[in-house]
């Protein structure tokens, strides 16, 4: 089949290459040129596994080609971002683009399926009526589909590939077509639905895990009312057959967790009041980390802070809605200076340097993000360049012990069991 993939992000190039390996014409479309520069050159970013190699053989093959524009074909796939607006209301303006640039190659006959994650109806009612606009029935010319996409950064080939995948059709000719299609490189089982339910459970998933980590951070929150160790009363709790409860932390980053139940509850606010309980919760952890490391350090004004990890998340260089951004916003309102390390990181608009430049004279430590390599840190060394002595891991990927006998004011996020004696 002719297949042109609208967006070549971190699904519609893995989606347009893996298509590709399965014998499809497939034409990558992005209106950006140094993404299709940076495609012919590199293929993708070394840090997605297999990637690149598989990008770069099937444009070699030639049934991958790019383009900066939509061209004529069977299967139109949008990969298009939905960010945040700062409303908290989704931003559909790519899509719409994306969905009005196809319009003019549209044929009777031709699909069309949407990979972003859009607020429910985005499918029938956006969608279907453009199509519907520029003068086809959506239902009975074209097979409009909603696809999302599951996959988690850093493994995205194998997940593509493997996972379960829910796809909701217009109708259920468009899911059943949209089905084969996809049976092509999807081991796992597809799951075909309705668009509006295949919307609503994209969402729901991230909804799901944004609502579990809330209930982690609450407790983390309470530990310090009952001065409980958290992350001891979670692990015990969890040996209850049917208790699982997620690991508090700083806060909920990344453009899917902490976005996608605005995407619930901006159509139906009033009944969305636990999705939007947890994001309140969940936006609270920044607050909380600088009031646990203010009652450590006592007045912030004019202390220099060192920031380890403005990733949203361990071992990744995604900074997208990475709450150590809040943390250092919050500590600087309080008159702190920070300096921020973060060895994944590449590009976050903030300046960051050298893990010894960031602790020489700094009076305290946040460790805002789990890295592993942040396990190799010689507390001894650091306690010579710091000028102080207090250290506030809010991920627990530290060694208290190891740090405290350094000479180090150690304390974990949630740990109300130490903080018995501090003033929060
Ligand atoms: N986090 C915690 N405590 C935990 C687990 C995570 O605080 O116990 C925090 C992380 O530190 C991070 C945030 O949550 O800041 C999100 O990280 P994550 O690893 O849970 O998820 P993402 O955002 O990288 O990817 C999610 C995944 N969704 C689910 O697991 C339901 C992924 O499968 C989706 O494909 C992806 O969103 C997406 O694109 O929607």
């Amino acid at each position: 089949m002719k297949i042109c993939v609208v967006g070549l992000g971190y699904i519609g190039l893995p989606t347009a290459a893996i298509l590709a390996s399965k014998g499809h014409q497939v034409t990558g479309m992005d209106v950006k040129p140094h993404v299709l520069d940076n495609i012919r050159e590199h293929g993708a970013s070394p840090e997605e596994p297999g990637l690149a190699e598989l990008v770069m053989g099937e444009l070699k093959s030639g049934n991958l080609a790019l383009s900066d524009k939509p061209v004529p074909a069977d299967v139109f796939i949008i990969c298009l971002p939905t960010p945040i607006l700062a409303d908290k209301k989704a931003d559909i303006s790519y899509v719409e683009k994306g969905a009005s640039s196809i319009i003019p190659h549209l044929q009777k006959g031709n699909m069309i399926i949407l990979e972003s994650t859009v607020p429910p109806r985005t499918t029938s009612d956006m969608v279907g009526g453009m199509v519907r606009e520029a003068g086809f029935d959506p239902e009975n010319d074209l097979d409009l589909a909603f696809a999302p996409e599951r996959v988690i950064p850093g493994d995205i080939i194998r997940e593509l590939t493997t996972l379960d995948r829910v796809i909701g059709g217009l109708t259920p000719q468009a899911a059943r077509r949209a089905k084969e299609l996809y049976s092509c490189f999807v081991t796992g089982e597809i799951v075909t639905t309705d668009s509006t339910t295949a919307e609503f459970v994209k969402l729901v998933e991230n909804s799901y895990r944004d609502v579990n980590i809330a209930f982690a951070n609450e407790l983390a929150q309470l530990s310090y009312d009952f001065g409980i160790d958290v992350r001891e009363a979670i692990e015990i709790a969890n040996r209850h057959p049917r208790v699982n409860i997620l690991q508090p932390g700083p806060g909920v980053g990344g453009h899917c967790i902490a976005v996608d139940p605005y995407f619930i509850i901006q159509g139906a606010p009033d009944t969305s009041r636990m999705l939007a309980l947890a994001r309140v919760v969940n936006s609270e952890m920044p607050g909380l980390v600088v009031d646990v490391f203010e009652s450590l350090m006592g007045n912030l004004d004019g202390r220099n802070i060192a920031i380890l990890g403005l990733a949203y998340k361990p071992n990744v260089g995604d900074c997208r809605e990475s709450p150590s951004m809040e943390v250092i916003r919050i500590l600087e309102s309080r008159g702190a200076n920070c300096r921020a390390h973060d060895p994944y990181v590449k590009d976050s608009g903030i300046e960051l340097i050298s893990l010894e430049d960031a602790v020489k004279n700094a009076d305290g430590i946040i460790i805002t993000t789990g890295h592993h390599d942040f396990r190799d840190i010689d507390p001894a060394r650091i306690l010579e360049l710091a000028r102080g002595n207090v250290m506030l891991d809010t991920h627990r990927v530290l060694d208290r012990g190891s740090w405290e006998k350094a000479g180090w004011n150690f304390c974990y996020l949630g740990d109300g069991k130490a903080s018995r004696n501090n003033d929060l």
